[in-house]
């Protein structure tokens, strides 16, 4: 038999959408049906590994900036570095007291950059010894797959293997994680609405002086 080059491209196109790739979309909403951002999100396979981290990609960034964190809501993998950049001319003392990672850190601004390695799974509170109001929450999860939501309360991953999962939500106005089960087809992506009850927020407005608040 002739070698057809078309025939091998087909075949090699029906074997990547078999073993390929799915994605999901979710759509959070609170008990007012008001968009929920900064909802972090992640999905843990079920009955399959997580494939290794690539050391590159172990790297995130929590930024003092204005008087305030910025993300104020963040995800990373297991075993990431996260920078703690004081982009303010003041000083910051950034702390944590968590079991999955103590530390503190005094910066003096000007860009002074510490970094703490996550490497425990978790939820990591961050606050700051000399403004209040700062607070930073990091969410340690074991996986490739997590994201927060924008303003409009939406997150898309993609380019996961299909098959099932937990996804999991999170949010500092929850009283618990939101779960589900989900499953993922390959070459398509399901969208999942997230209707989620928040606590009122009783975060500690910062400064008049600092700008508005994100709520
Ligand atoms: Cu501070």
């Amino acid at each position: 038999m002739p070698f057809n080059p078309l025939k091998l491209a087909a075949l090699l196109l029906a074997t990547a959408g078999w073993l390929g790739a799915g994605g999901v979309t979710v759509t959070a909403t609170d008990q007012k049906n008001e968009a929920v951002p900064e909802l972090v999100v992640w999905l843990d396979p079920l009955g399959a590994p997580v494939p290794p981290a690539d050391p590159a990609e172990l790297a995130a960034t929590v930024e003092q900036f204005n008087e305030e964190f910025d993300p104020y809501t963040i995800a990373v993998r297991l075993g990431t570095k996260v920078e703690f950049p004081n982009r303010d001319d003041v000083q910051h003392h950034v702390y944590s007291l968590s079991s999955p990672a103590r530390f503190e850190i005094p910066l003096h601004g000007g860009d002074e950059t510490e970094a703490v390695v996550m490497d425990q799974t978790g939820h990591v509170p961050v606050g700051c010894n000399i403004h209040d109001w700062m607070i930073s929450h990091i969410i340690v999860v074991d996986t490739p797959w997590f994201g927060t939501t924008d303003e409009s309360g939406r997150l898309a991953l993609t380019d996961l293997p299909a098959g099932p999962y937990k996804l999991t939500a999170w949010h500092p106005r929850l009283r618990k994680t939101d779960e589900r089960e989900i499953n993922l087809v390959a070459g398509e992506t399901l969208a999942v609405p997230v209707e989620l009850r928040l606590r009122p927020d009783r975060r500690i407005r910062r400064a008049p002086t600092a700008g508005g608040s994100r709520y």
